[in-house]
């Protein structure tokens, strides 16, 4: 009896951290089908606030600044992120090495998704100090002093998370990592456009988050090979 009890607790032990881990369960996918679409904004867009690059001019103040947190081209909404917010099982998930580059003071991309677990490679062309501090809550947060001399700094991202990013130095520096749960996402670029493949047939939450505009959602039903489309709007509240 005291065998069976002890084998049932270290399977149960075994079993649970598995089941609470892998919340995203990637593999192979024959015959997903494809979520595309388009995001756009409602209403007429504000012109864009120009940004004063008031420190190490000589450097930031090279190229002219607008502030980045609602950019929208011909009616689309650039830089959102697209994502399936609740598939479990799909295509295989890979770390990636991806970078954050902070040319002329700003970041670039402005918002940056890559899978949970990916390593951000942060760069200082710059050649003076940037100073990058992460606003993570579930991610430990970072706070990284990256002098001129130090070009590049890898920093891992485990969790996934939405984390603002911000530069000590320069107050205007302001950029998005988007930890992803799962390797169906995307972000708009000036068309708006979205595209997420190889997704199994069923039925999903597709979810567009944006900075400024917060999130929206809709239901959809993905057939074996087939496209599925679904278009967002969306207003500033
Ligand atoms: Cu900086």
């Amino acid at each position: 009896m005291k065998k069976m009890i002890s084998t049932f607790l270290s399977g149960a032990l075994l079993l649970f951290p598995l089941s609470a881990v892998l919340a995203y369960d990637g593999g192979a996918v024959s015959d997903g089908g494809t979520i595309t679409g388009s995001v756009k904004f409602k209403g007429t867009a504000p012109a864009p606030k120009k940004i004063e690059a008031n420190k190490d001019t000589e450097v930031c103040g090279k190229t002219p600044k607008t502030d980045a947190s609602l950019i929208v081209s011909g009616g689309n909404l650039v830089n959102a992120v697209v994502y399936i917010s609740d598939i479990k099982k799909g295509k295989k998930m890979e770390p990636q090495k991806v970078t954050l580059d902070q040319k002329g003071c700003e970041y670039h991309p402005h918002v940056l998704a890559f899978p949970a677990g990916s390593t951000v490679e942060i760069q200082n062309p710059d050649g003076i100090l940037h100073n990058i501090h992460s606003y993570s809550k579930v991610n430990s947060p970072f706070n990284i002093a990256q002098p001129k001399f130090k070009k590049s700094v890898p920093q891992k991202i485990d969790k996934p998370e939405t984390i603002n990013v911000k530069c000590d130095v320069h107050g205007w520096m302001n950029g998005w990592l988007f930890a992803a749960e799962n390797p169906y996402y995307g972000v708009t670029d000036n068309s708006g456009n979205f595209k997420l493949t190889d997704v199994p047939p069923g039925n999903y939450t597709v979810e567009v988050w944006h900075e400024t505009l917060g999130k929206t959602t809709q239901k959809v039903t993905v057939k074996a090979k087939e496209e599925a489309k679904v278009n967002f709007e969306m207003a500033k509240k």
